[in-house]
């Protein structure tokens, strides 16, 4: 139902503004998206902390791994309470990392490569330095109502809602003499969606920022935008949780019916600027952890929800059939016609490469093997690992100091915020400061970029032959998908058009070699050829795989292509019709 509404809008919006037109629909079907955090990334001014002229000067880096659309984390201003997720001013960025000058550099540069630059949107909140909550605490005017403020039960808290970090959502103001919640930090107060004046100013940010000429936004914590039921409390849900919230069941404060049109009225805005602008088409990636009928939901409202599955469902224990089945329940939920898209990792989760010790480059070719957007989270392509030994004192992220000493290790995030590694001098090449926000992996003198780009095989090596790859193979583009399992460890993933198929094969086992005859799979195609092969598996790129006896190592995957018998490859073709070309010549020539 709710599909088709946006469907009238779209032929409403095309018949009031004519004049208009939307280029590029769907650019992003086969991009390769890449999520920047920006304190990590490349610092320019040497104060320890990564910025948005670091950024720029780096942006070459995107064009030579075949990544198409950046997103960064948020650059608004911030106390940095949450780093970054604390907004206090909206449409300024923060001057750790610059100016509004550095940013629109940033994009001409961008523009001028060709990448797309998406922004992160945090609407759940703001800061409480930021000035509305200030005129808030003193119900000036409009301003009154833009946070949720409740009344006390005597000197406690409205009910019983738990902070996402732990301890009561609710944070008591005495100029107000009421309480205010916040679902995360309680320098965080949420905001009240159901007042139309603070839907007005999120639509103002989104505006402001499409006319700086950025590509699209990645909203934050979608599912908690809306609460109900303000002085009621949540049920138990009976689950015993050291940090709390999980021992609520989060009726009132998750996933209201609300969020949805919400979502749409973001996506009016995105389509109606870009038809009055005549600009590509905008687009919108939504952080949504909830179930998946509720996630897969945002997509009939003009979405992509992130396809989080490989962080929440598989380990480093599943065997091909969880793999499996992650896959094939995302591809049949989706509504027709919509685009797939796979998370790896991101700056809320144990890095990739520590998740699947010695099996990362497995993440990465079926994140660019499967249908649709790829996602790849700062340092995946060089196989960055988390850093597990930061100690208390070096500890920054807001969850851990929350949870204290003796359990910050168990919830920070640090661990996979650490800077990037360029190549293996001094800070790894991010910072000359003396002293780097976050401490610099060990591992930096062997695991950069510098020396992966120079290693015969590397985790680099890797992700850039499957960009290209990617880039180049129309079955990879338009090809049809089949998965499977053979023998419990091996998951095969075949793309495949009439002129090419290009194969997934992962070997799952620690220990056992797999042996897989895929002739009935691919019937009419004749032997192929590895184009990419894992790291440490001792198989090289142009080898040829036979189809009726592939052989695979223990925790090892390839990507091989082959072509139908009957149909030459394009190569063939072309040296064929040089052949014909330089026989003319020759007939031509002796015949004179
Ligand atoms: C929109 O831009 C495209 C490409 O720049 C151009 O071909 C087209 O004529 C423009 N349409 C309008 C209505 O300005
Ligand atoms: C992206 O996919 C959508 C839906 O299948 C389609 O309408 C659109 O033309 C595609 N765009 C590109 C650039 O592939
Ligand atoms: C709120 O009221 C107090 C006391 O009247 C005043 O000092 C303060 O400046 C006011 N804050 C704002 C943001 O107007
Ligand atoms: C949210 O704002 C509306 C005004 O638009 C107001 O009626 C409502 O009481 C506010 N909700 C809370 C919980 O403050
Ligand atoms: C919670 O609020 C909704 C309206 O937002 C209402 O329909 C529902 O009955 C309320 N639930 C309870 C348990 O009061
Ligand atoms: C993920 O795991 C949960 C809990 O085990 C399960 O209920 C759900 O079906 C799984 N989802 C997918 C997409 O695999
Ligand atoms: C990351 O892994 C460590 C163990 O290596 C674990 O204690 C921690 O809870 C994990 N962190 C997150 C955010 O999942
Ligand atoms: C690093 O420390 C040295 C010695 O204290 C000092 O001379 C230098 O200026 C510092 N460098 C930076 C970038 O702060
Ligand atoms: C550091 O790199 C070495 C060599 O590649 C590896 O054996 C070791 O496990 C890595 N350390 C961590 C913490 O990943
Ligand atoms: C790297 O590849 C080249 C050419 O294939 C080969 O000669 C060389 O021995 C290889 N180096 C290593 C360290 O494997
Ligand atoms: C594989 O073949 C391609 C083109 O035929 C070539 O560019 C590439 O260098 C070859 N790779 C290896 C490792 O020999
Ligand atoms: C899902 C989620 O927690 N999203 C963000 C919402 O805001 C908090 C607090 O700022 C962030 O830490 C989260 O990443």
């Amino acid at each position: 139902m709710f599909k088709s509404r946006y469907h009238i809008f779209l032929s409403l919006l095309a018949v009031t503004l004519i004049s208009g037109e939307i280029l590029d629909r769907g650019w992003w079907n086969h991009t390769v998206f890449y999520q920047i955090y920006p304190r990590s990334f490349m610092d320019s001014d040497d104060d320890g902390v990564g910025d948005l002229k670091g950024i720029t000067n780096k942006l070459e880096h995107f064009v030579t791994s075949g990544v198409g659309a950046i997103w960064l984390s948020p650059i608004n201003r911030s106390p940095m309470v949450d780093f970054g997720y604390d907004i206090s001013d909206f449409k300024d960025v923060d001057k750790i990392f610059g100016t509004m000058t550095d940013f629109e550099n940033l994009l001409t540069r961008a523009k001028a490569l060709g990448l797309r630059i998406i922004l992160d949107l945090v609407p759940n909140h703001t800061s409480d330095e930021h000035y509305w909550f200030k005129e808030s605490i003193n119900r000036t005017g409009k301003y009154e109502h833009y946070y949720i403020w409740a009344d006390g039960k005597g000197k406690l808290p409205p009910n019983n809602w738990l902070s996402v970090f732990g301890g009561s959502a609710w944070e008591y103001n005495s100029i107000r003499n009421q309480w205010y919640l916040h679902q995360f930090h309680k320098k965080q107060p949420d905001l009240n969606y159901t007042n139309p004046e603070v839907q007005e100013e999120m639509k103002e940010t989104i505006l402001y920022w499409l006319r700086k000429g950025v590509d699209g936004f990645r909203v934050d914590a979608v599912p908690h935008l809306f609460e109900t039921n303000y002085t009621l409390d949540e049920p138990t849900s009976g689950i015993e949780d050291d940090y709390e919230y999980d021992s609520l069941n989060h009726i009132f404060t998750t996933d209201q019916p609300e969020t949805y049109n919400l979502v749409l009225s973001w996506r009016k805005i995105l389509d109606e600027y870009a038809y009055q602008h005549n600009t590509s088409e905008k687009v919108m990636l939504i952080e949504a952890y909830a179930t998946l009928e509720n996630t897969i939901k945002y997509y009939n409202y003009g979405s992509i929800p992130f396809n989080f599955y490989f962080i929440t469902n598989a380990t480093d224990a599943s065997d091909a059939s969880v793999f499996k089945d992650i896959i094939e329940s995302w591809m049949k939920a989706i509504p027709k016609g919509s685009i797939a898209n796979w998370v790896m990792g991101n700056h809320d989760r144990n890095r990739t490469a520590s998740r699947f010790p010695g099996m990362a480059d497995q993440m990465t070719m079926l994140a660019m093997i499967l249908p649709g957007v790829a996602v790849t989270y700062y340092g995946e392509e060089i196989g960055m690992v988390d850093k597990t030994d930061i100690t208390w004192e070096e500890t920054q992220d807001p969850l851990a100091c929350n949870a204290g000493r003796e359990k910050y290790q168990s919830r920070s995030r640090d661990p996979v915020r650490t800077p990037f590694q360029w190549h293996f001098q001094r800070n790894a090449g991010f910072s000359n400061a003396n002293k780097t926000w976050l401490p610099i992996h060990e591992n930096y003198t062997i695991t950069n970029l510098i020396v992966e780009q120079y290693q015969n095989e590397s985790h680099y090596k890797v992700y850039r032959a499957l960009t290209t790859l990617r880039n180049t193979s129309d079955a990879l583009k338009f090809g049809s998908l089949s998965v499977d399992v053979i023998n419990n460890n091996i998951l095969y993933i075949l793309r495949k058009t009439s002129e090419e198929a290009v194969t997934l094969l992962i070997n799952f086992s620690k220990d056992k070699q797999g042996k897989v005859d895929l002739t009935r799979v691919l019937t009419g195609f004749k032997n192929g050829v590895i184009k990419v092969a894992s790291v440490g598996s001792k198989l090289r790129q142009n080898q040829t795989v036979e189809l009726n006896n592939i052989s695979i190592p223990p925790k090892v995957s390839i990507v091989f292509q082959a072509y139908p018998s009957s149909k030459a490859p394009a190569e063939y073709v072309a040296s064929l019709q040089t052949i014909i070309l330089a026989l003319s010549f020759l007939i031509i020539t002796l015949y004179k």
